[in-house]
């Protein structure tokens, strides 16, 4: 679990303030909030900067992971001070390739988040939806991170949704810029949200970059309510029946098929290096085979 240092003389202070499954409004910290105050929800795929944009942006230290790691196992949330009347809760997720937990498990924990919180009228004020400049294509778990953020989204809140690039001292600007336009310009990438009232920012992992993404979300006065919260809470359906339980089921079906296919090569691969007696070419394809039987299992198992 995510820690953090609560320094006493600090005036921007962070605090860590989970919701209780059974009384949402009850903060881990003791913080109530007030109706002034904002909560905005951070996305992305592991490493794409969410526990550090906070961290950043809060000047509190919130647990980073190194070497890909999912620091984040569950939705916590952390309380930043804007001003004396008003709090930004800023609510880290985990995303849909961690590697602690399934893509089910997360995105049940997400909607419990998500459900509990609005059952409890504590409504967003936006999403921060963070993506790696240095990510050469979106393909792979970017892409299913996306697609998914998409369905648990729907389109009513995409106003209040900043698409954030991060990671911008590993690439030179030209490079970045020129797979910036391609994000926008891709109506599958984040054309479709672009048109549809969705911003684009970049994060220069500065304090004062982090604080100006905020400050463009609690500035708002409306809230929003994303379509997960509205097909659990309102509508009362299961999660299995919401537009992000069948986008996942249809997602992971997908990644059965190609992991199944990609196994069965390197079974044949395998079988030809033990006919030619390559033990060592053997061994290396065991061991990929080994990797897609656990990567199928964790899917099948959800
Ligand atoms: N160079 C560079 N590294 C960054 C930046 N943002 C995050 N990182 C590093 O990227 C790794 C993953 O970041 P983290 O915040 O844990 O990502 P999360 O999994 O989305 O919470 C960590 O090692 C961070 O220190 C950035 O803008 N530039
Ligand atoms: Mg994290």
């Amino acid at each position: 679990m995510s820690q953090i240092s609560r320094p006493s003389s600090r005036q921007s202070e962070t605090s860590k303030a989970g919701v209780d499954d059974q009384n949402p409004m009850s903060f881990r910290s003791g913080r109530v909030p007030r109706s002034s105050d904002v909560f905005i929800a951070v996305m992305g795929v592991t490493g794409s900067g969410k526990s550090s944009f906070i961290s950043t942006c809060s000047k509190e230290e919130v647990k980073i992971g190194h070497n890909l790691d999912a620091c984040t196992t569950a939705v916590d949330v952390y309380a930043y001070d804007i001003s004396s009347s008003k709090t930004a809760f800023l609510i880290d997720t985990p995303g849909f390739d961690d590697t602690n937990r399934s893509d089910t498990e997360v995105l049940r924990e997400i909607a419990k988040w998500l459900g509990a919180s609005y059952k409890s009228k504590i409504k967003l004020h936006g999403i921060i939806y963070l993506h790696r400049i240095t990510d050469i294509r979106m393909q792979g778990s970017a892409k299913k991170n996306f697609i998914l953020f998409g369905q648990l989204c729907g389109e009513e809140p995409l106003k209040r949704v900043i698409l954030v690039t991060t990671m911008w001292d590993k690439v030179p600007e030209e490079e970045g810029a020129k797979r910036e336009r391609e994000l926008i310009e891709t109506r599958d990438f984040w054309g479709w949200m672009v048109q549809k009232g969705s911003s684009c920012r970049r994060h220069n992992n500065t304090e004062d970059s982090a604080r100006d993404i905020v400050s463009f979300l609690s500035g708002h006065e409306d809230s929003i309510t994303t379509d997960l919260q509205r097909q659990l809470v309102d509508e009362n359906k299961s999660l299995d029946e919401t537009a992000a339980g069948i986008g996942l089921q249809s997602e992971l079906l997908k990644e059965k098929t190609k992991w199944a296919q990609e196994k069965k090569e390197i079974e044949e691969q395998m079988q030809v290096a033990i006919q030619e007696h390559n033990r060592e070419a053997e061994e290396i394809m065991r061991e990929e085979r080994d990797r897609y039987t656990r990567m199928l299992k964790k899917v099948e198992d959800g």
